[in-house]
């Protein structure tokens, strides 16, 4: 049993006071110091950082869970929320991606009626989690970003600071690499690895050093590929390519020299394709990928489900792999609905001849859910994050 005076606190907030009364037991039986409240000014009055937890009903009489939500998040503290409703799915989804917006950590979102193991799960993961308050912050942890001029990007990109970090893409029936997709960091000599937030905006107003970067990194993809074929792995990789780059018709032209002249089969290269801008010439787009795809190049639709990544992309350009946006990957444990976008994303792909690919899987579990649904191929942190080229070889007699 839990030592009592290491109990964490938990701060439980319904109206019905019968229900708050079973609540509490079941998280003293978690080992929880429970305390109860059945009005929204009464438990703003009370929180406090000394609790660890807190259950919200989000339908309370008189002030909304929503009021609630926002005024927590104004205060001076971080505890892990669980939020309870009788409200549909879809709304209580929704109050869930406020309270992540407004800076709250939520641990779970239960429907009423609940089920007491759930509930006790859930209580018992979170008493025995390690404290780590340290680790939260107010704006969810996210720092803020090195702000850099056109002049030191350009120098950067010209001096070869721009290098690869491969990250694994699984077949989920084999259970072996299939291939691997580069990911562009710049090796900064003052700053160390910066990520692409920190430049790419930058290079998508800036299209020649992006069109620049773009070649570059391609060669060195094509480059570090021929070491592990080298060691006799035919593998696919896959570059991500803003399609800002796609408005030179001579583009399909360069890159296929390029793939000939370093003696690599079409269909081992792949280009992962986000759309994050509106794209003005959407003509010039369509022709190369058209061409690029006739000579049989792989074409990934990545982030799909976000932003310009959207049925209309799908439709009108000829991908031949769709990559779920992890977003809806990783929530699909725990919310319905990001699983049944996967289940359909999973459909659709192949309705329309394509390989999928699950983006985002930290667990077990979450690959679990995507072997069911269908999904082809997987790609996270459960198998491996991006890694420096050296470390290629480890990963492939590991999973080879
Ligand atoms: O936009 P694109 O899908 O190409 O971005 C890939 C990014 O996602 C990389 O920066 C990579 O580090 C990150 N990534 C890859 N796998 C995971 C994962 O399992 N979890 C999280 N949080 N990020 C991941
Ligand atoms: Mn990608």
């Amino acid at each position: 049993m839990t030592d009592p005076k290491n109990s964490k606190k938990l701060l439980i907030l319904d109206d019905e006071e019968e229900i708050a009364k079973i609540l509490g037991e079941i998280a003293e039986d978690c080992g929880f110091k429970a305390s109860l409240t059945h009005t929204a000014p009464d438990f703003l009055d009370r929180v406090d950082p000394s609790f660890d937890c807190v259950i919200l009903d989000l339908m309370i009489p008189g002030m909304d869970g929503v009021d609630v939500i926002r005024s927590l998040s104004e205060k001076e503290v971080h505890p892990d929320v669980i939020l309870i409703s009788g409200a549909d799915r879809r709304t209580l989804h929704s109050a869930e991606t406020l309270a992540g917006e407004y800076g709250l950590h939520i641990a779970a979102v239960m429907e009423k009626p609940i089920r007491v193991s759930d509930i006790r799960n859930i209580l018992s993961a979170i008493s025995e989690k390690e404290r780590d308050s340290s680790s939260r912050s107010k704006d969810g942890g996210k720092s803020s970003l090195p702000v850099f001029q056109k002049e030191e990007v350009l120098d950067a990109v010209r001096s070869d600071q721009f290098i690869l970090f491969y990250q694994p893409k699984f077949d989920l029936k084999t259970g072996k690499v299939e291939g691997f997709e580069a990911l562009v960091r710049w090796n900064h000599p003052k700053l160390g690895l910066i990520f692409p937030d920190s430049f790419l905006p930058l290079m998508e107003k800036e299209t020649a050093i992006l069109n620049l970067m773009t070649e570059k990194i391609i060669d060195l993809a094509l480059d570090e590929k021929r070491i592990w074929n080298a060691n006799g792995k035919k593998l696919r990789v896959a570059v991500n390519v803003s399609p800002v780059t796609l408005t030179e018709l001579d583009f399909p032209e360069r890159i296929l020299a390029k793939i000939k002249n370093k003696g690599i089969p079409q269909s081992q290269f792949q280009m992962e394709i986000t759309e994050t801008n509106f794209l003005e010439n959407i003509r010039f787009t369509q022709d190369i990928l058209t061409r690029l795809r006739i000579r049989g190049i792989g074409l990934s639709i990545d982030d799909f489900g976000t932003g310009y990544s959207s049925l209309k992309q799908l439709h009108r350009f000829p991908f031949t792999e769709l990559k779920i946006d992890k977003s809806f990957v990783m929530d699909s444990p725990r919310d319905r609905e990001s699983l049944f976008i996967c289940q359909a994303s999973i459909d659709l792909g192949h309705k329309l001849g394509m390989h999928v690919v699950a983006e985002g899987i930290e667990t077990e579990e979450v690959e679990r859910l995507m072997k069911e649904a269908g999904c082809d191929v997987g790609q996270g942190y459960y198998y491996s994050r991006p890694i420096h080229p050296e470390k290629i070889p480890e990963i492939l007699s590991k999973f080879g």
